[in-house]
């Protein structure tokens, strides 16, 4: 008997598929299309293991779709521009495109080592003038649109290394690698308008069926809409004060008035008044996020104006700045209640300000408000006059109304999403398409001198952008007038190039982005697979890019993902030296340090990271144990949307099944005779894998092909047993390919099993028709029935009553009682 040899067998028969391009995607078949396609990697290194797992779901499902009948697109390429690639250039002086390139080789021949179904001719690199030039057009597109526009706006600016830092390189307030202080500098930025489509965007979650709910609602609260008033307030200088509100209802429980550090309210009094201008400064310092607003102290200098409530001139209230109103949120001013809101209930405890009950939760109707915190739930209208003894909704309506009958404000929708600034001060990205020039502004670049190509020559050696400081690239001549002129030196946010290469993989001609028609009869990709972390960004700007196609009537597709599926992490135990130290799953073994002999502390299980050391790289793993055992493991231990947890036993009972598949298409013969209980249990495996997959629940259908494992090797010899083992082989193909190539043809079929049609059955064979029910007197066994499946209670009892042996024992006497247990007993008690 042989063994399963993966070393020669994986090669073979990638070998094989490569050479047929088995898995190349024919734009022009009759066949039923599905789009599979998984979250393309960046290029940083390695292979790890979370692509290992999320590579092996969408090719299971790539070849179940394949065998079912369908046309498939699997693509695979690479998100290669951004920031690591630079990071290396500046610590290890190598080209970003050297080391870019260079990752892609190695990590193309690993993602070939593990057999995937991949369409290679489609492969893109977004790196790459021939897929970023094509993105320059459809940025020009989106600017001749109107989707574009350019604006002032801040950037963290490092003032030593003097370069502009992303957000997540700032440090509690310093810049990451030369931990100075980081200041807010103005520049003027490109944005996409993303918040045009607002509430397309909102809208479309709805018919999302097939997404995850998480990752719906994660969407919506980024998209943030409220609805409410906004209306303008009287200031005791004469000039107005506009807020908005999602709580009109809470009027009468006003007790200030707050406008934002640069509110141009804000702005003038600070030009005339040195104290509001220390206090505006002092509001730069803190963070800006809404998270860091939420927490930090909240803080406010009191201009002295007042503003006069708009229902009751009597009423008049303090104008403050504070530093927890946003300036780019609504108007970016507000009138605060402190009973109603926490914000302003902390504030107002600070300043010694009214804090007045106009909603109450029962029977509470006292003004003053002694709670210990803001209470934000329904309720009834107190203190309010004619808004008393209204729910809070009607109340809202009531004030909206009113505010709109007296001129003085009106009812709007507001949206926490910010249109999209894709200006990074960076090298490693696509090159914005502008010409700047001081006689006719922001130039586009014409379309016959795209792409706009990075220059290779470019050094990290000091600060900044290259592309700035570069001696030549940057001076053009101005497009529109000939004079001299610069090119826009700002590339764009790597989320651009990821919004579209699921475009370019279902239609790439050379002179445009994509063909429409051949994109069209692929989009929208039918299963998406990817990393929860990406659930916002990623995903919104995707479906942004998508329906700005559609407005400029470039593509009819609304949603470019109709199926969305976010797997767990891989995740290891961590291990610490007695010096405290992480140590790596190699340096360990049997609870000590190799190295030294010492015992070792076993740490928490967690997600798999170079900080911790609990790595495992998929080579040595490949290497050992074959890509099918490791496919296998990624599959079976866990639900897909759960971590999944790495360990050695578990490899090794992966190699384990893989070698007893083996074994029994290693001893096939022909079996004479029917065995119906293989047949059936074949049946039943047929139709549940192809639901499991259908579901994503892979680690369903592997649990199903185990039993059917078992089941087959207690078999003995017959025809259905050998038709068993045939069929076995044809189910497993996706998950453990080279294995079954390598069975398909032993078994002396001349084409590929991953071309073959997945298996079909009789139906009526998945009905498990009788069931054997045990008959009892008195609770003692006397005999069996062998009856339908789900037989009524009065049939089994009659059964049971007409059984000789039951005749026998009960001599003529009527039973006290019967219990009956459908498909299981029958007990008569006399
Ligand atoms: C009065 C009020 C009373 C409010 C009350 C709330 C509760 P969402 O739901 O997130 O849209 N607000 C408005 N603009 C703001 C800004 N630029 N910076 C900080 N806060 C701002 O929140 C809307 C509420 O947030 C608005 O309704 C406003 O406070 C505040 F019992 O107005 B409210
Ligand atoms: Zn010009």
């Amino acid at each position: 008997m042989s063994r399963f040899n993966p070393l020669k067998a994986d090669a073979q028969w990638q070998k094989v598929w490569d050479e047929r391009q088995t898995f190349a995607a024919k734009d022009d078949s009759p066949k039923p299309k599905s789009y599979v396609l998984e979250m393309f990697p960046y290029p940083s290194g390695r292979i790890h293991m979370g692509h290992v797992r999320n590579y092996t779901m969408g090719d299971v499902l790539a070849r179940y779709r394949r065998m079912k009948g369908m046309e498939v697109l699997h693509p695979m390429g690479w998100d290669a521009f951004g920031m690591p690639a630079e990071n290396a250039a500046m610590e290890k002086h190598v080209h970003p495109g050297g080391w870019t390139r260079q990752n892609i080789a190695t990590m193309k021949a690993q993602l070939k080592r593990l057999g995937f179904a991949l369409d290679w001719s489609r492969e893109l690199a977004t790196c790459e003038p021939d897929y970023y030039g094509h993105e320059q057009a459809l940025f020009l597109d989106m600017l001749a649109a109107g989707l574009v526009y350019r604006k002032e706006s801040s950037v963290n600016w490092d003032p030593v290394d003097m370069t502009v830092l992303a957000n997540e390189q700032v440090i509690d307030g310093r810049g990451w690698r030369s931990g100075a202080l980081v200041e807010k500098r103005k520049l003027s930025q490109w944005f996409l308008k993303i918040t045009q489509f607002a509430d397309e965007l909102l809208a479309g979650l709805g018919e999302l069926k097939n997404w995850p709910d998480k990752v719906r609602l994660m969407q919506e609260n980024w998209i943030g809409k409220s609805q409410g008033l906004q209306f303008r307030w009287k200031v005791s200088d004469g000039s107005e004060v506009e807020v908005f509100t999602t709580r009109p209802d809470t009027i009468f429980g006003a007790s200030f008035v707050a406008v934002a550090a640069d509110h141009p309210i804000a702005q003038s009094i600070g030009a005339a008044s040195p104290e509001a201008a220390a206090f505006i400064e002092q509001c730069k310092q803190g963070g800006t996020t809404a998270a860091e607003l939420e927490t930090q102290e909240k803080l406010g200098f009191d201009t002295g104006l007042t503003v006069t409530h708009p229902f009751d001139p009597t009423i008049q209230l303090p104008l403050y700045i504070a530093n927890f109103v946003l300036m780019d949120y609504g108007t970016g001013a507000v009138f605060g209640v402190p009973a109603h809101d926490q914000r302003d209930f902390e504030f107002a405890s600070k300043y010694g300000l009214t804090i007045r009950r106009v909603v109450s939760d029962g029977d509470k109707t006292d003004p003053a408000f002694t709670e210990a915190e803001a209470y934000s739930g329904p309720g009834t209208l107190v203190n309010s006059h004619f808004l008393d003894g209204m729910d809070v909704e009607d109340a809202k309506r009531e004030v909206i109304t009113r505010a709109e009958a007296g001129g003085w404000g009106h009812g709007t929708t507001v949206f926490r999403l910010r249109d999209w600034g894709v200006s990074r001060q960076r090298y490693w990205g696509t090159p914005i398409p502008i010409i700047h020039c001081a006689a006719c502004g922001a130039v586009p670049v014409p379309r016959d001198q795209l792409p706009v190509v990075l220059p290779e020559d470019v050094s990290f050696d000091i600060p900044g952008n290259p592309l700035d400081r570069h001696p030549t690239w940057k001076h053009v001549a101005c497009p529109s007038c000939g004079g001299a002129a610069v090119r826009e030196t700002d590339t764009l946010d790597t989320f651009a190039d990821s919004s579209w290469y699921f475009i370019r993989f279902a239609s790439q001609p050379r002179d445009k982005a994509f063909d429409r028609a051949t994109a069209e009869q692929w989009l929208p990709v039918g299963q998406y697979i990817g990393g929860v972390e990406h659930a916002i960004l990623h995903l919104l700007y995707a479906r942004f890019w998508t329906r700005a196609l559609k407005h400029m009537d470039m593509l009819d597709i609304a949603e470019p993902f109709a199926g969305l599926f976010t797997q767990g992490m891989v995740t290891h135990e961590t291990y610490k030296s007695v010096e405290g130290k992480w140590l790596s799953p190699d340096d360990v073994r049997d609870g000590k340090e190799i190295a030294t002999g010492q015992p070792i502390t076993v740490g928490r299980t967690e997600k798999m990271s170079k900080s911790k050391k609990n790595t495992i790289d998929p080579e040595p793993i490949v290497d050992q144990y074959g890509a099918d055992a490791t496919r296998w493991f990624m599959l079976s231990d866990s639900p897909p949307e759960r971590d999944l947890q790495w360990s050695e036993s578990g490899i090794e009972g992966s190699w384990r099944f893989v070698q007893r598949l083996w074994r029994l298409v290693d001893g096939i013969a022909d079996g004479e005779g029917a065995d119906a209980a293989i047949d059936r249990k074949l049946a039943q495996t047929i139709a549940g894998v192809a639901v499991d997959i259908e579901a994503l629940q892979f680690n369903k259908a592997v649990a199903k092909l185990y039993e059917l494992v078992n089941a087959i090797e207690k078999a003995a010899p017959s025809a259905s047993r050998t038709a068993a083992i045939r069929t076995l082989v044809r189910l497993v193909a996706p998950m453990t390919p080279h294995l079954a190539e390598e069975a398909w043809a032993a078994m002396g079929e001349s084409e590929l099993v991953a071309g073959a049609d997945w298996p079909s059955y009789d139906p009526a064979l998945l009905v498990e028709d009788e069931v054997t029910i045990a008959i009892q007197v008195n609770g003692k066994l006397r005999d069996t029935l062998t009856m339908p499946k789900g037989s009524p209670k009065d049939a089994i009892e009659a059964a049971a009553r007409a059984n000789a042996h039951v005749i026998r024992v009960l001599e003529g006497k009527e039973p006290k009682k019967v219990i009956v247990v459908p498909d299981r007993l029958v007990n008569l008690v006399a």
